[in-house]
Protein backbone atom coordinates (compact mmCIF):
# COMPACT_ATOMS: atom_id res chain seq x y z
CA UNK A 1 0.00 0.00 0.00
CA UNK A 2 1.29 3.39 -0.87
CA UNK A 3 0.84 6.20 1.54
CA UNK A 4 1.57 9.83 0.76
CA UNK A 5 1.77 12.27 3.57
CA UNK A 6 0.97 15.90 2.84
CA UNK A 7 1.40 15.26 -0.83
CA UNK A 8 0.17 18.30 -2.66
CA UNK A 9 -0.83 18.23 -6.26
CA UNK A 10 1.15 20.83 -8.20
CA UNK A 11 -0.99 23.77 -9.28
CA UNK A 12 -1.79 23.79 -12.98
CA UNK A 13 -0.88 27.05 -14.63
CA UNK A 14 -1.37 28.81 -17.96
CA UNK A 15 1.15 31.48 -18.91
CA UNK A 16 -0.10 34.49 -20.84
CA UNK A 17 1.80 37.25 -22.58
CA UNK A 18 1.10 40.25 -24.76
CA UNK A 19 3.79 40.45 -27.43
CA UNK A 20 4.37 44.15 -27.96
CA UNK A 21 7.71 43.57 -29.65
CA UNK A 22 9.48 45.32 -26.78
CA UNK A 23 11.41 42.17 -25.88
CA UNK A 24 11.68 38.59 -27.13
CA UNK A 25 8.32 37.20 -26.06
CA UNK A 26 9.20 33.51 -26.54
CA UNK A 27 12.36 33.53 -24.47
CA UNK A 28 10.62 35.59 -21.82
CA UNK A 29 7.80 33.00 -21.68
CA UNK A 30 10.36 30.18 -21.47
CA UNK A 31 11.91 31.93 -18.49
CA UNK A 32 8.47 32.47 -16.96
CA UNK A 33 7.89 28.72 -17.28
CA UNK A 34 11.09 28.06 -15.34
CA UNK A 35 10.00 30.54 -12.70
CA UNK A 36 6.57 28.90 -12.46
CA UNK A 37 8.15 25.46 -12.09
CA UNK A 38 10.50 26.80 -9.44
CA UNK A 39 7.42 27.96 -7.54
CA UNK A 40 5.97 24.47 -7.80
CA UNK A 41 3.50 24.85 -10.65
CA UNK A 42 2.97 22.60 -13.61
CA UNK A 43 2.62 24.58 -16.82
CA UNK A 44 -0.27 23.30 -18.92
CA UNK A 45 -0.21 25.85 -21.71
CA UNK A 46 0.78 29.19 -23.16
CA UNK A 47 -1.31 31.98 -24.61
CA UNK A 48 0.26 34.98 -26.27
CA UNK A 49 -1.20 37.75 -28.35
CA UNK A 50 0.45 40.32 -30.59
CA UNK A 51 -0.82 43.80 -29.71
CA UNK A 52 0.61 47.32 -29.57
CA UNK A 53 -0.02 47.32 -25.84
CA UNK A 54 -1.94 45.21 -23.31
CA UNK A 55 -5.65 45.97 -23.03
CA UNK A 56 -6.13 48.47 -20.21
CA UNK A 57 -9.04 46.59 -18.66
CA UNK A 58 -8.54 42.93 -19.58
CA UNK A 59 -4.82 42.65 -20.50
CA UNK A 60 -5.73 40.41 -23.50
CA UNK A 61 -8.27 41.20 -26.19
CA UNK A 62 -11.73 39.89 -25.34
CA UNK A 63 -11.67 37.19 -28.04
CA UNK A 64 -8.39 35.77 -26.80
CA UNK A 65 -9.67 35.99 -23.24
CA UNK A 66 -12.67 33.83 -24.16
CA UNK A 67 -10.33 31.20 -25.62
CA UNK A 68 -8.29 31.33 -22.44
CA UNK A 69 -11.43 30.84 -20.36
CA UNK A 70 -12.35 27.76 -22.35
CA UNK A 71 -8.83 26.38 -22.01
CA UNK A 72 -8.94 26.96 -18.24
CA UNK A 73 -12.25 25.14 -17.93
CA UNK A 74 -11.21 22.19 -20.10
CA UNK A 75 -7.91 21.71 -18.35
CA UNK A 76 -8.80 22.38 -14.72
CA UNK A 77 -6.41 25.31 -14.50
CA UNK A 78 -5.72 26.70 -11.02
CA UNK A 79 -3.80 29.82 -11.86
CA UNK A 80 -3.13 32.14 -14.78
CA UNK A 81 0.26 33.86 -14.75
CA UNK A 82 0.84 37.00 -16.81
CA UNK A 83 4.34 37.69 -18.12
CA UNK A 84 4.18 41.39 -17.26
CA UNK A 85 2.98 43.39 -14.32
CA UNK A 86 -0.80 43.59 -14.13
CA UNK A 87 -2.59 46.66 -12.88
CA UNK A 88 -4.99 46.03 -10.00
CA UNK A 89 -7.87 46.60 -12.42
CA UNK A 90 -6.57 44.15 -15.03
CA UNK A 91 -6.01 41.50 -12.39
CA UNK A 92 -9.49 41.87 -10.91
CA UNK A 93 -11.24 41.90 -14.30
CA UNK A 94 -9.32 38.84 -15.48
CA UNK A 95 -10.19 36.93 -12.31
CA UNK A 96 -13.84 37.83 -12.73
CA UNK A 97 -13.84 36.81 -16.38
CA UNK A 98 -11.86 33.58 -15.99
CA UNK A 99 -13.01 32.38 -12.58
CA UNK A 100 -9.47 31.35 -11.59
CA UNK A 101 -6.72 33.08 -9.68
CA UNK A 102 -4.61 35.47 -11.76
CA UNK A 103 -1.12 36.60 -10.77
CA UNK A 104 1.70 38.37 -12.59
CA UNK A 105 5.42 37.87 -13.11
CA UNK A 106 6.35 40.15 -10.23
CA UNK A 107 4.10 38.32 -7.76
CA UNK A 108 5.61 35.03 -8.93
CA UNK A 109 9.19 36.22 -8.38
CA UNK A 110 8.26 37.64 -4.97
CA UNK A 111 6.70 34.27 -4.16
CA UNK A 112 9.90 32.39 -5.03
CA UNK A 113 11.90 34.80 -2.92
CA UNK A 114 9.48 34.15 -0.05
CA UNK A 115 10.04 30.40 -0.40
CA UNK A 116 13.81 30.87 -0.48
CA UNK A 117 14.32 33.41 2.30
CA UNK A 118 16.30 31.90 5.15
CA UNK A 119 17.94 34.66 7.14
CA UNK A 120 16.00 37.12 9.24
CA UNK A 121 17.12 39.95 6.99
CA UNK A 122 16.13 38.07 3.84
CA UNK A 123 12.65 37.39 5.22
CA UNK A 124 12.15 41.01 6.23
CA UNK A 125 13.27 42.19 2.80
CA UNK A 126 10.87 39.88 0.98
CA UNK A 127 7.97 40.78 3.24
CA UNK A 128 8.64 44.47 2.69
CA UNK A 129 8.71 44.02 -1.07
CA UNK A 130 5.48 41.96 -1.00
CA UNK A 131 3.63 44.48 1.13
CA UNK A 132 4.76 47.40 -0.98
CA UNK A 133 3.68 45.62 -4.13
CA UNK A 134 0.35 44.54 -2.71
CA UNK A 135 -0.64 47.72 -0.92
CA UNK A 136 -1.94 49.59 -3.99
CA UNK A 137 -3.58 46.36 -5.13
CA UNK A 138 -5.83 46.20 -2.09
CA UNK A 139 -7.83 49.23 -3.19
CA UNK A 140 -11.52 48.46 -3.26
CA UNK A 141 -11.08 44.71 -3.08
CA UNK A 142 -12.56 44.57 0.41
CA UNK A 143 -14.33 41.25 0.79
CA UNK A 144 -12.29 39.66 -1.98
CA UNK A 145 -9.13 39.58 0.09
CA UNK A 146 -10.16 36.41 1.81
CA UNK A 147 -10.00 34.68 -1.55
CA UNK A 148 -6.23 34.90 -1.46
CA UNK A 149 -6.22 31.74 0.58
CA UNK A 150 -3.09 29.89 -0.49
CA UNK A 151 -1.16 28.77 -3.52
CA UNK A 152 1.42 30.49 -5.64
CA UNK A 153 1.60 34.20 -5.15
CA UNK A 154 0.16 34.14 -1.66
CA UNK A 155 2.96 32.47 0.28
CA UNK A 156 5.53 34.07 2.50
CA UNK A 157 5.58 36.12 5.60
CA UNK A 158 3.24 38.66 4.04
CA UNK A 159 0.45 36.11 3.71
CA UNK A 160 -1.57 36.63 6.88
CA UNK A 161 -0.94 40.36 6.83
CA UNK A 162 -2.78 40.66 3.55
CA UNK A 163 -6.02 40.18 5.39
CA UNK A 164 -5.53 43.20 7.56
CA UNK A 165 -6.39 46.72 6.56
CA UNK A 166 -4.15 49.16 4.74
CA UNK A 167 -3.37 51.18 7.83
CA UNK A 168 -2.06 48.08 9.52
CA UNK A 169 0.02 47.28 6.47
CA UNK A 170 1.49 50.77 6.36
CA UNK A 171 2.45 50.43 10.00
CA UNK A 172 4.03 47.06 9.26
CA UNK A 173 5.98 48.55 6.34
CA UNK A 174 7.35 51.22 8.66
CA UNK A 175 8.36 48.62 11.26
CA UNK A 176 10.08 46.52 8.62
CA UNK A 177 11.93 49.51 7.25
CA UNK A 178 13.13 50.39 10.74
CA UNK A 179 14.28 46.85 11.46
CA UNK A 180 16.07 46.62 8.14
CA UNK A 181 17.75 49.93 8.80
CA UNK A 182 19.12 48.52 12.07
CA UNK A 183 20.41 45.43 10.27
CA UNK A 184 21.96 47.63 7.60
CA UNK A 185 23.81 49.62 10.26
CA UNK A 186 25.26 46.39 11.62
CA UNK A 187 26.24 45.33 8.12
CA UNK A 188 27.94 48.66 7.54
CA UNK A 189 29.88 48.24 10.77
CA UNK A 190 31.13 44.86 9.62
CA UNK A 191 32.13 46.38 6.29
CA UNK A 192 33.99 49.18 8.04
CA UNK A 193 35.82 46.63 10.15
CA UNK A 194 36.81 44.70 7.05
CA UNK A 195 38.10 47.90 5.52
CA UNK A 196 40.10 48.60 8.67
CA UNK A 197 41.59 45.12 8.54
CA UNK A 198 42.32 45.95 4.92
CA UNK A 199 40.64 42.87 3.59
CA UNK A 200 39.72 43.61 -0.01
CA UNK A 201 36.36 42.30 -1.10
CA UNK A 202 35.57 40.70 -4.42
CA UNK A 203 31.89 40.21 -5.14
CA UNK A 204 30.35 37.50 -7.33
CA UNK A 205 27.26 38.73 -9.17
CA UNK A 206 25.35 37.54 -12.21
CA UNK A 207 22.16 36.20 -13.67
CA UNK A 208 20.30 33.61 -11.64
CA UNK A 209 21.51 30.02 -12.14
CA UNK A 210 24.80 31.15 -13.74
CA UNK A 211 26.85 29.14 -11.23
CA UNK A 212 27.86 31.83 -8.72
CA UNK A 213 27.46 29.65 -5.63
CA UNK A 214 29.19 26.73 -7.34
CA UNK A 215 32.16 29.00 -8.08
CA UNK A 216 32.17 30.24 -4.49
CA UNK A 217 32.16 26.64 -3.24
CA UNK A 218 34.91 25.49 -5.61
CA UNK A 219 37.16 28.39 -4.64
CA UNK A 220 36.55 28.42 -0.89
CA UNK A 221 34.79 25.16 0.07
CA UNK A 222 32.08 27.41 1.48
CA UNK A 223 29.32 24.82 1.35
CA UNK A 224 26.80 27.29 -0.04
CA UNK A 225 23.64 25.77 -1.45
CA UNK A 226 24.02 25.48 -5.22
CA UNK A 227 21.08 24.14 -7.18
CA UNK A 228 19.68 23.97 -10.65
CA UNK A 229 16.95 26.32 -9.51
CA UNK A 230 16.31 30.00 -9.95
CA UNK A 231 17.20 32.16 -6.97
CA UNK A 232 18.82 29.38 -4.92
CA UNK A 233 20.77 32.08 -3.09
CA UNK A 234 19.17 35.06 -1.37
CA UNK A 235 21.58 35.90 1.42
CA UNK A 236 25.07 37.10 0.72
CA UNK A 237 27.79 34.78 2.04
CA UNK A 238 31.37 35.90 2.61
CA UNK A 239 34.43 33.62 2.72
CA UNK A 240 38.14 34.30 2.92
CA UNK A 241 40.31 33.34 -0.02
CA UNK A 242 44.09 33.52 -0.46
CA UNK A 243 45.28 34.60 -3.89
CA UNK A 244 48.33 33.01 -5.55
CA UNK A 245 50.32 36.16 -4.67
CA UNK A 246 49.60 35.58 -0.99
CA UNK A 247 47.04 38.34 -0.60
CA UNK A 248 43.96 37.52 1.43
CA UNK A 249 40.63 38.65 0.03
CA UNK A 250 36.99 38.28 1.00
CA UNK A 251 34.80 36.66 -1.62
CA UNK A 252 31.06 37.41 -1.49
CA UNK A 253 28.29 35.37 -3.13
CA UNK A 254 25.07 37.29 -3.83
CA UNK A 255 21.47 36.93 -4.97
CA UNK A 256 21.03 36.34 -8.69
CA UNK A 257 19.67 38.91 -11.10
CA UNK A 258 16.89 38.50 -13.65
CA UNK A 259 15.57 40.71 -16.43
CA UNK A 260 12.81 43.08 -15.36
CA UNK A 261 13.60 42.39 -11.71
CA UNK A 262 10.66 43.79 -9.72
CA UNK A 263 11.55 47.28 -8.68
CA UNK A 264 10.36 46.77 -5.10
CA UNK A 265 12.68 43.81 -4.82
CA UNK A 266 15.70 45.82 -5.96
CA UNK A 267 14.73 48.46 -3.40
CA UNK A 268 14.28 45.92 -0.63
CA UNK A 269 17.53 44.10 -1.39
CA UNK A 270 19.53 47.24 -1.85
CA UNK A 271 21.37 46.87 1.43
CA UNK A 272 22.54 43.34 0.64
CA UNK A 273 23.25 44.20 -2.96
CA UNK A 274 25.30 47.09 -1.69
CA UNK A 275 27.97 44.52 -0.87
CA UNK A 276 28.69 44.91 -4.56
CA UNK A 277 29.11 48.65 -4.16
CA UNK A 278 31.65 48.18 -1.38
CA UNK A 279 33.70 45.66 -3.35
CA UNK A 280 37.01 46.47 -5.02
CA UNK A 281 36.34 44.10 -7.91
CA UNK A 282 33.23 42.57 -9.45
CA UNK A 283 33.01 39.13 -11.02
CA UNK A 284 30.09 39.04 -13.47
CA UNK A 285 29.46 35.31 -13.77
CA UNK A 286 27.39 34.04 -16.68
CA UNK A 287 26.40 30.71 -18.18
CA UNK A 288 28.35 30.80 -21.45
CA UNK A 289 26.41 27.78 -22.76
CA UNK A 290 23.09 29.63 -22.56
CA UNK A 291 21.92 31.21 -25.84
CA UNK A 292 20.62 34.13 -23.79
CA UNK A 293 24.04 34.72 -22.25
CA UNK A 294 24.75 38.12 -23.89
CA UNK A 295 21.39 39.37 -22.63
CA UNK A 296 22.16 38.04 -19.14
CA UNK A 297 25.51 39.84 -19.04
CA UNK A 298 23.77 43.04 -20.12
CA UNK A 299 21.00 42.76 -17.50
CA UNK A 300 23.64 42.32 -14.79
CA UNK A 301 25.68 45.27 -16.05
CA UNK A 302 22.59 47.49 -16.11
CA UNK A 303 21.56 46.52 -12.58
CA UNK A 304 25.10 47.14 -11.33
CA UNK A 305 25.03 50.58 -12.88
CA UNK A 306 21.67 51.22 -11.20
CA UNK A 307 23.20 50.23 -7.87
CA UNK A 308 25.99 52.74 -8.38
CA UNK A 309 28.81 50.35 -9.31
CA UNK A 310 29.68 51.99 -12.61
CA UNK A 311 33.41 52.48 -13.02
CA UNK A 312 34.43 49.56 -10.81
CA UNK A 313 36.70 46.95 -12.38
CA UNK A 314 34.67 43.98 -13.67
CA UNK A 315 35.86 40.56 -14.84
CA UNK A 316 33.31 38.76 -17.02
CA UNK A 317 33.48 35.11 -15.97
CA UNK A 318 32.28 32.83 -18.76
CA UNK A 319 31.21 29.82 -16.72
CA UNK A 320 30.12 26.31 -17.71
CA UNK A 321 32.76 26.08 -20.46
CA UNK A 322 32.68 22.29 -19.99
CA UNK A 323 29.52 22.63 -22.11
CA UNK A 324 29.50 23.88 -25.74
CA UNK A 325 29.86 27.64 -25.83
CA UNK A 326 26.79 29.51 -27.03
CA UNK A 327 27.10 30.81 -30.58
CA UNK A 328 25.34 33.98 -29.53
CA UNK A 329 28.48 35.06 -27.67
CA UNK A 330 31.07 37.17 -29.51
CA UNK A 331 34.44 35.42 -29.99
CA UNK A 332 36.28 38.06 -28.04
CA UNK A 333 34.95 39.62 -24.87
CA UNK A 334 37.28 42.04 -23.15
CA UNK A 335 38.34 41.33 -19.56
CA UNK A 336 36.82 37.87 -19.60
CA UNK A 337 37.99 34.47 -18.36
CA UNK A 338 36.60 31.09 -19.39
CA UNK A 339 36.08 28.67 -16.55
CA UNK A 340 34.08 25.71 -15.38
CA UNK A 341 33.14 26.05 -11.74
CA UNK A 342 32.07 22.42 -11.91
CA UNK A 343 35.24 20.70 -13.14
CA UNK A 344 37.67 23.43 -12.15
CA UNK A 345 39.17 24.32 -15.51
CA UNK A 346 40.25 27.93 -15.93
CA UNK A 347 40.21 28.66 -12.21
CA UNK A 348 43.96 29.37 -12.14
CA UNK A 349 43.46 31.93 -14.91
CA UNK A 350 40.61 33.47 -12.95
CA UNK A 351 42.67 33.77 -9.75
CA UNK A 352 45.49 35.32 -11.76
CA UNK A 353 43.08 37.78 -13.38
CA UNK A 354 41.79 38.71 -9.90
CA UNK A 355 45.37 39.29 -8.66
CA UNK A 356 46.21 41.36 -11.72
CA UNK A 357 43.05 43.44 -11.57
CA UNK A 358 42.90 44.12 -7.84
CA UNK A 359 44.99 47.16 -7.12
CA UNK A 360 47.74 46.21 -4.66
CA UNK A 361 47.02 47.50 -1.20
CA UNK A 362 50.13 46.40 0.70
CA UNK A 363 53.76 46.26 -0.33
CA UNK A 364 57.06 45.20 1.23
CA UNK A 365 59.77 47.88 1.24
CA UNK A 366 63.04 48.80 2.90
CA UNK A 367 63.22 52.25 4.51
CA UNK A 368 65.77 54.33 6.28
CA UNK A 369 64.00 56.89 8.46
CA UNK A 370 66.14 59.64 9.99
CA UNK A 371 65.92 59.86 13.78
CA UNK A 372 64.65 63.42 13.40
CA UNK A 373 61.36 62.17 11.86
CA UNK A 374 59.85 60.42 14.84
CA UNK A 375 56.30 60.62 13.54
CA UNK A 376 57.16 58.77 10.31
CA UNK A 377 58.76 55.96 12.28
CA UNK A 378 55.76 55.81 14.61
CA UNK A 379 53.25 55.76 11.73
CA UNK A 380 55.11 53.00 9.89
CA UNK A 381 55.40 50.94 13.06
CA UNK A 382 51.70 51.36 13.82
CA UNK A 383 50.54 50.17 10.42
CA UNK A 384 53.23 47.84 9.13
CA UNK A 385 54.42 44.33 9.80
CA UNK A 386 58.15 44.51 10.43
CA UNK A 387 60.37 41.74 9.09
CA UNK A 388 63.57 43.32 10.30
CA UNK A 389 64.66 46.55 12.00
CA UNK A 390 68.09 47.99 12.83
CA UNK A 391 69.18 51.15 14.61
CA UNK A 392 71.82 52.39 12.20
CA UNK A 393 74.11 55.38 12.40
CA UNK A 394 72.04 57.46 9.96
CA UNK A 395 68.57 56.41 11.03
CA UNK A 396 66.09 53.62 11.69
CA UNK A 397 66.22 50.88 9.05
CA UNK A 398 62.96 48.98 8.45
CA UNK A 399 62.19 45.99 6.27
CA UNK A 400 58.44 46.36 6.38
CA UNK A 401 55.14 45.38 4.72
CA UNK A 402 52.68 48.25 4.85
CA UNK A 403 49.81 50.03 3.18
CA UNK A 404 50.82 51.43 -0.21
CA UNK A 405 49.30 54.82 0.57
CA UNK A 406 51.35 55.12 3.73
CA UNK A 407 54.52 54.05 1.94
CA UNK A 408 53.79 56.67 -0.67
CA UNK A 409 53.60 59.34 2.02
CA UNK A 410 57.16 58.57 3.19
CA UNK A 411 58.48 57.63 -0.21
CA UNK A 412 61.62 59.77 0.31
CA UNK A 413 62.83 57.30 2.95
CA UNK A 414 62.59 54.21 0.77
CA UNK A 415 65.92 52.64 -0.09
N1 LIG B 1 27.89 22.10 -16.54
C1 LIG B 1 28.10 22.99 -15.59
N2 LIG B 1 27.14 23.25 -14.68
C2 LIG B 1 27.41 24.17 -13.72
C3 LIG B 1 28.66 24.85 -13.65
N3 LIG B 1 28.61 25.71 -12.60
C4 LIG B 1 27.38 25.57 -12.05
N4 LIG B 1 26.66 24.63 -12.70
C5 LIG B 1 25.28 24.20 -12.40
O1 LIG B 1 24.40 25.29 -12.57
C6 LIG B 1 23.34 25.22 -11.61
C7 LIG B 1 23.22 26.54 -10.85
O2 LIG B 1 24.35 26.68 -10.04
P1 LIG B 1 24.40 27.68 -8.80
O3 LIG B 1 25.80 27.74 -8.34
O4 LIG B 1 23.33 27.36 -7.79
O5 LIG B 1 23.99 29.05 -9.53
P2 LIG B 1 23.80 30.50 -8.89
O6 LIG B 1 24.34 31.46 -9.88
O7 LIG B 1 24.36 30.54 -7.52
O8 LIG B 1 22.21 30.59 -8.88
P3 LIG B 1 21.25 31.49 -7.96
O9 LIG B 1 21.75 31.47 -6.56
O10 LIG B 1 19.95 30.78 -8.12
O11 LIG B 1 21.24 32.85 -8.57
C8 LIG B 1 23.66 24.02 -10.71
O12 LIG B 1 22.91 22.94 -11.15
C9 LIG B 1 25.14 23.80 -10.95
O13 LIG B 1 25.52 22.46 -10.75
C10 LIG B 1 29.66 24.54 -14.63
O14 LIG B 1 30.78 25.05 -14.67
N5 LIG B 1 29.32 23.60 -15.58
MG1 LIG C 1 23.52 30.95 -5.75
Amino acid sequence: MEFYENKQEPEKAVLVAVDTGEYDCDSSLAELEELAQTAGAQVAGFVSQKRDRPDGALFLGSGRLDELKEFCENNEIDVVIADSELSPVQQRNMEDALGVRVIDRTTLILDIFALRAVSNEGKLQVELAQLKYNLPRLVGQGHKLSRLGGGIGTRGPGETKLESDKRHIRRRIKTLEDELEELEKRRNMMRTRREKDRVETVVIVGYTNAGKSTLMNTLTQAGVLAQDKLFATLDPTARALTLPDGRKIMLIDTVGFIRRLPHNLVEAFKSTLEEAVGAKLILNVCDASDPECPEHIKVTEDLLAELGCGGKPVITVLNKCDLPRSEALPIHISDSVEISALDGRGLDDLLKAISDTLPPSRARVKMLIPYTDGSAAAAMRRDGVIANEEYREDGLFLDITADVELIDKYRQYCV
